[in-house]
């Protein structure tokens, strides 16, 4: 017997947290055996960010079920990956958080789960939480359902009360869980079998992708009907109409060589699967999401899965930096290139595409996260290179409008911080869809906002809210085209000579600024060494030592207190800069910089354009 299941919810409800107990109680793990905590999250950026990136298959043996799981990432850039999981599964466990509630991704994949006519089974997580407010939770959930018309038998989904933390399940409130065995009842006795018939023709639907430099593609999906061995000779069908396939271009014919099944952490090779077991296969060059399996005799094709299209995109460029290849092995036009081009074979939302410049290569993703994983992830292998400021996609209507992207953004704040969140999000070309008073004195405001107008705001609001604000957004739909939107507000502390940074400099200058720069820090001219408290940009020294003579004995204001600089992230960069500067990312440091490094140049370039606005 087989079940197979999807997690799926809002960033940090705890999918892979559940996961966790669920494999530890269902004994996947040897007694004496040390496992890590989320031990799913296992590439190190998952580790070290506390973040699924991406989908990961794994299964339990329950009482003699074999329960196929798919632990799925919240996080808005990773939403299409969850719509294409969703196709290899026959039920889901909805999480949401019990004093969050449903949130926009929550939206999101569950109006795709119950699209596709999965049955859920609701766990409300967290319930160990002080502020935790489960039942009203619950309401909120149902209302969801309703919202996006949920089948009667859809809505008549079981709900448990959970604590992934504690690994605890239950059905009634007033009597707490003592482990997970009520929800691996539900998912036995709510989900219902695979029904493919393993007497039939062989049939699969590639859902997924995993990538190894030895077998090269590997497919992951369920097989839908029949039976597969190694070295059975098998066709793989380009996407198209479903149906019985003829002659067409694209069929590649070939045999499978691996072929393996999903058993704990562990991925078992195998020398046959059948219908209903979801397995990974390797052996076809032109393996892509959305394409089908058969056999030989009944090319039949299943209806494929379209790859969502980026939204956003940054030029990845040589680094030309003064301090370029200090620390990176990787730092060529060259190696550049090929590294990108490699990504693509395993990141399917991705594209990369030359420019007249062999310097320079587009970079499209769905969002910051995904093109910044992207970054943090080459200058871990040791790559260096210069990225732009982020342009959003537009697109053409078909009545030859402009569109460009807009994002439903959430922001839940204490009732104090309203009304700057309102006056911020005003000129950015918000529109305010919903306010609703959360109780506890705190507010949630939902907005429709051109992705162009959150570049930039998330620093500000943490700002404007003390950090006590919690926003997410996430892609909604094309919509026209806002018009110009304002710029960063402030400018930028430049620095106009190489040197070391110097505390009496900053010491100096932070009254009127926020350094990004300490102590000991090289700079370079034109590097961005802080954020102007004013608008415009000032050039100035941060090498500059204290005079040594006529200096008064008393080394008091030898000790300047300079407050902390602020952290540069990559994502922080990228909603940052202007077009006129660059991120410099090497294996050790993120640096903003000017295009244009010497501070002549930049004047003339800066006259040169107020001329021709002038004409
Ligand atoms: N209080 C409490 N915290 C929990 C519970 N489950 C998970 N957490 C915490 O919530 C955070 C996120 O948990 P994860 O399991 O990584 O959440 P996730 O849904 O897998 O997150 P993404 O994969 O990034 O979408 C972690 O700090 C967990 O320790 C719970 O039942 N109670
Ligand atoms: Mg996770």
């Amino acid at each position: 017997m087989i079940r197979n299941i999807a997690i799926i919810a809002h960033v940090d409800h705890g999918k892979t947290t559940l996961v966790d107990k669920m494999l530890r109680q269902a004994g996947a793990f040897r007694a004496n055996q040390h496992v890590e905590e989320r031990v799913m999250d296992s590439n190190p950026l998952e580790k070290e960010r506390g973040i699924t990136i991406l989908a990961k298959n794994t299964a339990v043996n329950w009482h003699g079920t074999k329960i196929n799981i798919v632990d799925t990432p919240g996080h808005a850039d990773f939403g299409g990956e969850v719509e294409r999981i969703l196709r290899m599964v026959d039920g889901f466990v909805l999480l949401v958080d019990a004093a969050e509630g449903p949130m926009p991704q929550t939206r999101f994949v569950t109006r795709k789960a119950l699209a596709l006519g999965l049955r859920p089974i609701v766990a409300i997580n967290k319930i160990d939480r002080s502020d935790a407010e489960p039942l009203r939770v619950h309401d909120e959930v149902l209302g969801l359902f309703i919202d996006l018309e949920a089948t009667h038998e859809q809505l008549d989904a079981p709900f448990l009360y959970t604590s992934s933390r504690a690994g605890t399940a239950t059905p009634e409130l007033e009597q707490p869980g003592t482990d997970l065995s009520p929800l691996f009842q539900r998912i036995i006795d709510d989900v219902r079998a695979p029904k493919g018939d393993p007497e039939g023709p062989f049939q699969m639907l590639v859902s997924t992708l995993d990538y190894s430099s030895f077998l090269g593609r590997i497919a992951i999906g369920r097989i839908e009907r029949g039976r597969v061995k190694v070295g059975d000779s098998v066709v793989l069908l380009p996407m198209g109409e479903p149906g019985i396939v003829g002659e067409e271009p694209g069929i590649e014919r070939g045999r499978v060589t691996k072929l393996y099944t999903f058993d704990g952490l562990h991925r078992v090779e195998v020398t046959e699967a059948s219908a209903g077991d979801i397995v990974a296969l390797s052996g076809f060059e032109s393996i892509e999401i959305g394409k089908t399996f058969t056999s030989v005799e009944q090319p039949e094709r299943l209806l494929g899965i379209a790859v969502e299209e980026p939204t956003i995109s940054v030029d990845f460029i040589v680094n030309n930096s003064p301090f370029a290849g200090r620390d990176g092995k990787f730092v060529t036009s060259r190696q550049l290139r090929d590294r990108l081009f490699r990504e693509l074979e395993r990141n399917v939302a991705l594209r990369v595409e030359p420019t007249d410049s062999p310097d320079t290569h587009t970079v499209s993703g769905r969002g910051e996260l995904h093109l910044g994983i992207l970054m943090e992830t080459m200058r871990r292998e040791g790559y260096e290179f210069q990225v732009s400021r982020p342009r959003v996609i537009t697109r053409q209507s078909e009545s030859g409008e402009r569109m460009e992207p807009y994002e439903e953004l959430m922001i839940d704040v204490p009732e104090e911080y309203v009304g700057v969140v309102m006056e911020k999000l005003g000129p950015r070309r918000s529109e305010i869809l919903e306010m609703r008073n959360n109780g506890q004195g705190s507010t949630r405001l939902t907005f429709k906002i051109p992705s162009r107008g959150l570049f930039g705001y998330r620093s500000e609001f943490m700002t404007d809210t003390r950090g006590t604000g919690i926003m997410h957004h996430r892609f909604l739909e094309y919509g026209p085209w806002a018009g110009p939107l304002a710029g960063r507000k402030r400018g930028v502390m430049v620095a106009d000579r190489e040197g070391t940074v110097v505390a009496f400099a900053l010491g100096n200058l932070q009254e009127r600024a926020q350094m990004f720069v300490e102590p000991g820090d090289l700079v370079y001219e034109g590097m961005v060494a802080g954020e102007n408290a004013r608008p415009g940009d000032l050039d100035v020294n941060v090498t500059k030592e204290k005079k040594l003579t006529n200096m008064r004995a008393s080394g008091s204001d030898d000790n300047v207190l300079l407050e902390p600089p602020r952290a540069i992230t990559l994502e922080y960069a990228m909603e940052y800069i202007e077009e006129d500067e660059l991120i410099e990312v090497t294996p050790q440091t993120i640096r903003l910089r000017k295009r244009v490094l010497q501070a002549n140049d930049r004047k003339k370039a800066a006259r040169a354009a107020r001329v021709a606005d002038a004409v």
